[in-house]
């Protein structure tokens, strides 16, 4: 009996967490027991929520035409029900269709992705560019068109976590920190391993290779706090270089570039100890 209303409990808890995230989406960090694409915050996660919608709608139709037909074929034509098998072992038109289809059925599907892969490769008409650089275990972020200013991001331990009441495993010393409704071009790179810049609710995945500087954007449709992470294996820690992105209105921005412009002006990369890294 138990065991059952723990099922009940946690069908309940799935059928309930959109809601309950509704009010906590704010943060935009994951949230336990939910389901299914985040809210999107930007032009390019509502492409990639639409192309998914797109797709999942055609794999259900799919996997219910072939129960179906399974089923059909189990009743209709099993040994009792049809002791005398046809003998037909080729039929020109339904070989033809069968080939077909799934072709139609492909391109229906590669228009829309291939448009959303183009239109997540450009940025329309940049009004920042940001260079974000994947180091063994931190990120580290230039403004080229901003004097170059440039500043390191480590993700946040335990006990700093623990400190100032931020999320674990997602919180970061120096947030990226960028105007809201504004295309922001993004350019990865890396100056060890492959890395990958990743912040689910702005539809951002981009690696970050050394030697290739890759371009991406995104456009934070309403201020807040995004959060993201490598999600590239990258070694040891990779677990702690979590980004941060903190979009503001026109104005705060500028005010942070200036406060940010003296904070970071002899910003050297900080050198991690063993134990910090094995924290
Ligand atoms: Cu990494």
């Amino acid at each position: 009996m138990q065991v059952f209303s723990r099922f009940f409990a946690a069908i309940l808890a799935i059928l309930l967490a959109p809601m309950a995230m509704s009010s906590a989406a704010l943060a935009q960090a994951p949230q336990n027991w939910s389901l299914g694409m985040g809210t999107p915050f930007s032009p390019v996660k509502e492409g990639i929520i639409s192309l998914h919608n797109l797709v999942l709608l055609i794999i259900t139709v799919i996997t219910l035409f072939v129960t179906v037909l399974l089923i059909w074929v189990m009743v209709r034509f099993n040994e009792k029900a049809n002791p005398n098998p046809s003998q037909v072992s080729h039929h020109t038109g339904l070989e033809v269709a069968w080939t077909v289809i799934p072709v139609l059925i492909l391109v229906v599907i590669a228009i829309p992705s291939f448009r959303l892969v183009y239109f997540e490769d450009r940025t329309p008409d940049p009004a920042l560019t940001v260079k974000a650089t994947g180091h063994q275990w931190y990120w580290e972020y230039t403004y080229p068109d901003k004097g170059d200013l440039n500043f390191t991001s480590y993700g946040l331990s335990d006990e700093e976590v623990a400190k100032q009441g931020k999320l674990r495993m997602l919180a970061v010393d120096n947030e990226l920190v960028v105007p809201v409704g504004k295309n922001i071009r993004v350019l990865t790179n890396s100056a060890d391993v492959i890395h990958s810049w990743f912040i689910p609710s702005l539809g951002v995945q981009r690696y970050a290779i050394p030697g290739r500087t890759i371009e991406t954007w995104f456009k934070a449709t309403s201020a807040g706090t995004f959060y993201g992470e490598c999600n590239q294996i990258c070694g040891t820690n990779h677990s702690r270089m979590p980004i941060v992105i903190r979009a503001v209105p026109e104005a705060e921005f500028n005010a942070w570039l200036v406060t940010a412009k003296t904070k970071f002006s002899d910003a050297a990369p900080k050198t991690l100890t063993v134990a910090e890294i094995q924290r």
